[in-house]
């Protein structure tokens, strides 16, 4: 009998000691996600994670979507998902490389590993020890070859010869100063195109369109214009058809939101750049997952492609899997 009830209370001890085991061993683990402003881009990233979660059996926590881009409209919104705590893993669009930085490493402290996603830290180059080499890995295309082959083609488009003018968002976010940055390299592969023009929206879509208009007044000849993401290509466009110089200057923009993808197929836009944001969002908590379950190692940049729409391919059947919808 003696021995009976020591054999229940040896099993009753170690349940209870399984029981105290950490969260991710007990049940459904949980991954964050903080973007970086809401749109059509940012929702694409947290579908694709939602797949994935559903087929792991995670459970996905979505922070307030920013109602606009930067780090103080976003800090505010992580410290309070921080402070709320019940994930194991971030997933984190930055809104700046040097702004975020001190904020994410305060929640890696406490124990959260996490991946950057569309943005980076600093260089974006987390394999050597620095001040912001603490996320696991980047996932994001591949920003400063997307500008460089967008510069390629727009190029071509205007005959290499003539004015070009970028649109683009902030100075200080890896993504869309790579674009910029890319771009410019091929421009220099062309002596007889001159960029007469950056201007900086602040990722809004109003200011964008007024910027467009002021430049257009000024260059009346322009050729091009390289909108770096939805909402200074979606301004920009707007107002060149305003300016009634629809064909007459080439647009080439990034990000293949359905109204991008219409502007297209209309002939207001002459070029559109799809990234892979499902796929972003799909593959971070593919690795997460592996890193908290089976301690794998994970790379530190991982780079899904992206997809040119034009008017010839935009309406085959294969095409429309790249628009964000
Ligand atoms: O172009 C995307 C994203 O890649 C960029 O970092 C910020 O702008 C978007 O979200 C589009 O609005």
């Amino acid at each position: 009998m003696k021995r009976i009830v020591l054999v229940v209370l040896a099993v009753l001890v170690t349940t209870s000691l399984l029981y105290a085991a950490p969260k991710k061993e007990e049940g459904k683990l949980t991954f964050a996600y903080m973007s970086g402003i809401e749109d059509p881009f940012m929702r694409m990233i947290e579908k694709g994670a939602q797949a994935k979660a559903e087929e792991l059996g995670v459970e996905i926590m979505t922070a307030e979507y920013p109602k606009a881009w930067g780090p103080d409209i976003q800090v505010p919104i992580l410290e309070a998902l921080s402070a709320r705590g019940g994930f194991d893993f971030l997933i984190v669009v930055p809104t700046g490389v040097e702004a975020l930085i001190a904020p994410l490493k305060k929640i890696h402290d406490k124990g959260i590993p996490m991946i950057t996603t569309d943005t980076f830290l600093g260089d974006g180059d987390y394999s050597k020890p620095s001040s912001y080499s603490f996320p696991l890995a980047y996932i994001g295309t591949d920003n400063e070859l997307g500008g460089y082959e967008v510069g390629k083609r727009l190029a071509e488009m205007i005959g290499k010869t003539g004015k070009v003018y970028i649109n683009t968002t902030n100075p200080d976010v890896s993504s869309v100063t790579g674009r910029r940055d890319g771009f410019l390299r091929a421009m220099k592969e062309f002596p007889n195109i001159k960029v007469v023009g950056i201007d900086y929206n602040l990722d809004n879509q109003e200011t964008a369109q007024r910027q467009t208009a002021a430049l257009l007044q000024a260059n009346p000849d322009l050729k091009g214009i390289f909108g770096t993401n939805l909402f200074s290509a979606q301004g920009a466009y707007q107002a060149v058809v305003n300016a009634g110089l629809t064909g007459a200057v080439k647009i080439a923009s990034w990000d293949a939101t359905v109204d991008l993808i219409e502007a297209l197929k209309a002939g207001k836009v002459d070029l559109v750049l799809a990234q892979k944001p499902y796929e972003i969002g799909y593959l971070a908590v593919e690795w997460g997952y592996k890193y908290l379950t089976e301690g794998a190692e994970v790379p530190k940049r991982v780079v899904p492609g992206f997809f040119f729409f034009t008017r010839e391919n935009v309406n085959a059947p294969d095409s429309q899997q790249y628009i964000y919808k």
